[in-house]
């Protein structure tokens, strides 16, 4: 559809039924994709500073384990406590709160400081996959936790506070904004259509092929008809499950696998590693099946046209619609032209 490449128009995000307003005219300028070789990371193995190192200590004075592989621990500054009670207010329904309450852990994904998922070796990655399963088991089964989030913040741009690879997740009594938005929309789905949102998505776009990044046997980067971010994608899983703790051994690795293939993939985009804040949107954990929820991934990337000149959600954006220059197909198209090899092990 001609329009959709060279006229303003808005598009619509299923999931949370926002707009989009995408105004391809104002991209007929060349691209002006830039690299930066020089910003090549000058970070070490192990850092004697790094409150996430192997055996180093922590704000709090706890020591972490020698960690080979994997390492969780608590959330020494957590924003959630399991001990809040039960207070509330609610006046006229204009002055509204509620205490809330949940556990907050840090995972870090491998001992050695100097690498990202970008850099880890597959098996590796698995590791970590096998403890988000896990991690979202335990904590969703609690009592009182009615969702758990998992999510990364790379890089200082997206305001994450060290290098070493790690990851967050927030458990909370209370299902969050973006959880609750995608829920009643897949729900709403279910019920008029006897399908899935987002299985109905998934055959939408391997079909047109356009916004696809990257794929393998159980999963699919694409970036969505509606992204917001410049080079934002979202990963998912060819089966319907609700959430990771469903993948098989074979899913876990696949999902190991792409989520190498888009880390690579967005690295080499500017030759840096790539910030980006992505986290897992999986079933409310309340009990219930919630056989309406495919289980997902959104990548949330900051940057627009080279490694230092990043997108403001600012103005129209944060005051009406947010809005978008490169089309999500363009976007795309970027991502497949690089190479599928990190640039740091390319061959110069
Ligand atoms: P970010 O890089 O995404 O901010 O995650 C790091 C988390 O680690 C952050 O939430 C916690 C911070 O509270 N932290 C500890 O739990 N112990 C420490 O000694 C320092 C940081
Ligand atoms: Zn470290």
């Amino acid at each position: 559809m001609p329009f959709l490449e060279n006229t303003s128009h808005r598009r619509l995000n299923p999931l949370t039924r926002e707009w989009v307003l995408v105004s391809p005219h104002r991209t007929q300028r060349p691209w002006q994709g830039q690299t930066d070789r020089s910003q090549r990371p000058g970070v070490e193995a192990y850092d004697p500073s790094c409150y996430l190192c192997p055996g180093n200590r922590r704000a709090n004075g706890d020591v972490n384990d020698d960690y080979a592989h994997t390492f969780v621990f608590d959330n020494d500054f957590a924003a959630l406590r399991p001990d809040t009670g039960k207070d509330s207010v609610n006046r006229g329904g204009l002055i509204v709160a509620e205490a809330e309450s949940g556990i907050c852990r840090v995972i870090c994904f491998s001992p050695r400081h100097d690498l990202t998922l970008a850099r880890m070796a597959e098996p590796n990655i698995a590791r970590v996959v096998s403890v988000w399963a896990e991690q979202f088991h335990e904590l969703g089964d609690r009592p009182g936790i009615g969702s758990v989030q998992i999510f990364e913040n790379r890089g200082a741009m997206m305001g994450a506070s060290n290098p070493h690879p790690h990851c967050q997740i927030w458990a909370s009594r209370s299902v969050p904004n973006e959880i609750a938005k995608e829920w009643a929309a897949q729900s709403a789905y279910q019920e008029e259509r006897h399908s899935c949102l987002l299985c109905d998505a998934l055959q939408l776009e391997l079909a047109a092929g356009e916004r696809v990044v990257c794929e393998n046997e159980h999963f699919v980067v694409l970036v969505p008809f509606w992204a917001v971010w410049p080079f934002e994608t979202l990963l998912l899983p060819r089966r319907h499950i609700a959430a990771i703790d469903e993948l098989d051994a074979a899913e876990r690795q696949g999902l190991a696998n792409i989520l190498r293939q888009i880390a690579i993939r967005y690295d080499n985009l500017f030759e840096v590693s790539f910030p980006y804040s992505m986290g897992f949107h999986q079933r409310p954990t309340d009990g219930a099946a919630h056989p309406e929820w495919h289980c997902h991934a959104h990548f949330y990337p900051p940057l627009l046209r080279s490694a230092s000149v990043r997108k403001f959600m600012v103005g129209f954006e944060m005051l009406a619609t947010p809005q978008r220059d490169i089309t999500a197909e363009a976007a795309a198209g970027r991502l497949r032209e690089v190479k599928a090899v990190h640039y740091l092990d390319q061959q110069a």
